[in-house]
């Protein structure tokens, strides 16, 4: 019987191994397909550390493959099946139901994924893979473990979530080691954190992990008040810790392009950002209830982080409109509207209200166009009065984006920096600020 697998095999740990010798224990010959650089990047891979090279020689260190290939395009497996007269396809559980496909060509058989990764070494000589506990288990929880397989070096290794009812369900759905009954009992077995919790919750537990040691994404907006986000960067910095705001249009290639031209006078100097996002549909109408709920807490991180990374954080004045709803007293639609020495922005956020997502930077030569949703930045336009001189930019935007801020965090923390450009403590102290100043002073109507 002969066997096949594939895999990227990046900084070669125990999950590898054992997927290997399992593999090889379908048959008698195994195959190992290791992806080439070019493919990753075609199907969203992101953060592999080794070249090519380096990952073969992985494998064939392992002493388990008996003939090593590499897999450089879409669609290979089914030539390799038939090419190498393969009987057994076998891949890690954590792709169930993806290649069902190629049962047209052999058999197809998953096998469990190993739940734990034991090495903590994060020397820069001996890089090795980060650990994260997952605080929360709801939808976006869920999204950022899918999301977090695509990035090579990290690996989710447990969940801690108030109701233990959540924390089996997430563990299993998708196969970690840890299902912590506290939150110390996650901190003691990760390097890092990932909070998505109710936004009250987060400052708590970010300073929990931080002097513990663990390196922290929080989730949108990091706190609701700018003197906590404040606290929480100083601590981070004086630890030598990671503390990165899970703004996810921040990290995406796009969006970055996007500030870099408008920033580069492509379109002249800017003077006015338009930024709108909505929300029709809210889950467990969580975001409209209580003390935190509303649609400037819930979305408005979005269009400030494009003002903020367009026009800096020196802004004059903050004004904002909001109508409520009138059972739960919340903001359902707002508009936050910042002055600026030489420019005006507008930020528009609304949950159960639709209106178009879209953003326009104006400046003294051009604007630039997004369209919605234009916080999944993958194309935009520069358009001038003369449009011969108008151009389209595209770039590539997988899964739902998440993938494009894990991987900046874990590479913050492989390189031992503490601040990223693409977004900057100082910039997130300042985006909580103006959520600060705009739910407390808004003019209200409704
Ligand atoms: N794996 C595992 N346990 C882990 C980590 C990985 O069993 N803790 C398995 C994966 O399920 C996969 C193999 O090890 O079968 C290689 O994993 P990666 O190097 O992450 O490669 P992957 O992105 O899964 O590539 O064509 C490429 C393949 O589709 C899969």
């Amino acid at each position: 019987m002969r066997v096949i697998t594939y895999g990227t095999f990046d900084l070669f740990h125990e999950g590898h191994r054992r997927l290997l010798a399992r593999a090889k224990e379908l048959g008698t010959h195994l195959t190992v397909g290791v992806t080439t650089e070019n493919f990753d990047d075609a199907r969203g891979k992101l953060n592999v550390h080794q070249s090519l090279m380096e990952r073969i020689r992985n494998v064939q260190d392992s002493g388990l493959a008996d003939e090593v290939i590499i897999e450089e395009y879409e669609g290979q497996k089914i030539h390799d099946l038939q090419k190498y007269d393969i009987d057994v396809f076998a891949i890690g559980s954590d792709w169930l139901g993806a290649f069902d496909y190629l049962r047209d060509y052999c058999e197809v058989v998953y096998l469990d994924r190993t739940k734990g990764i034991s090495s903590t070494e994060l020397r820069a000589e001996k890089r090795a893979v980060v650990r994260i506990g997952v605080v929360g288990s709801g939808r976006i929880a869920n999204r950022f473990a899918a999301e977090a397989l695509f990035v090579s070096g990290i690996h989710v290794e447990g969940v801690y979530s108030r109701n233990p009812d959540n924390v089996r369900r997430y563990a299993e759905r998708h196969q970690l080691a840890v299902q912590a009954s506290s939150y110390s009992q996650l901190l003691a077995n990760v390097d890092a954190v990932y909070i998505a919790t109710p936004h009250e919750t987060h400052y708590d537990y970010a300073r929990q992990a931080l002097s513990q040691g663990k390196h922290v994404l929080c989730e949108k907006p990091l706190t609701l008040q700018a003197d906590q986000a404040a606290m929480l960067t100083k601590h981070a910095t004086d630890r030598g810790l990671v503390l990165m705001e899970a703004i996810k249009t921040a990290f995406a290639p796009g969006f970055q392009r996007m500030i870099a031209v408008a920033r580069s006078g492509s379109i002249g100097d800017i003077r006015s950002v338009d930024a709108t996002f909505t929300k029709l549909e809210y889950g467990d109408l969580r975001e409209l209830r209580g003390e935190s709920g509303g649609s400037i807490s819930e979305l408005g991180s979005y269009p400030l982080l494009a003002i903020i990374k367009l026009l800096g954080t020196d802004y004059l004045d903050v004004s904002t409109y909001s109508t409520r709803d009138s059972e739960s007293g919340v903001d359902v639609f707002s508009r936050i509207d910042l002055v600026y020495p030489h420019a005006i922005a507008s930020a528009r956020v609304g949950l159960g209200v639709k209106a178009e997502g879209d953003l326009v930077v104006g400046g003294t030569k051009g604007y630039l166009y997004v369209p919605a949703p234009w916080w999944k930045t993958e194309y935009f336009e520069a358009r001038f009065e003369d449009q011969t001189q108008n151009k389209r930019y595209y770039y590539k935007f997988d899964g739902d984006g998440l993938r494009y801020e894990i991987a900046e965090f874990v590479s913050m923390i492989t390189s031992g920096s503490t601040e990223t450009f693409k977004l900057r403590p100082t910039e997130s102290i300042a985006i909580a600020r103006i959520i600060e100043n705009a739910r407390s002073r808004a003019i209200s109507f409704g």
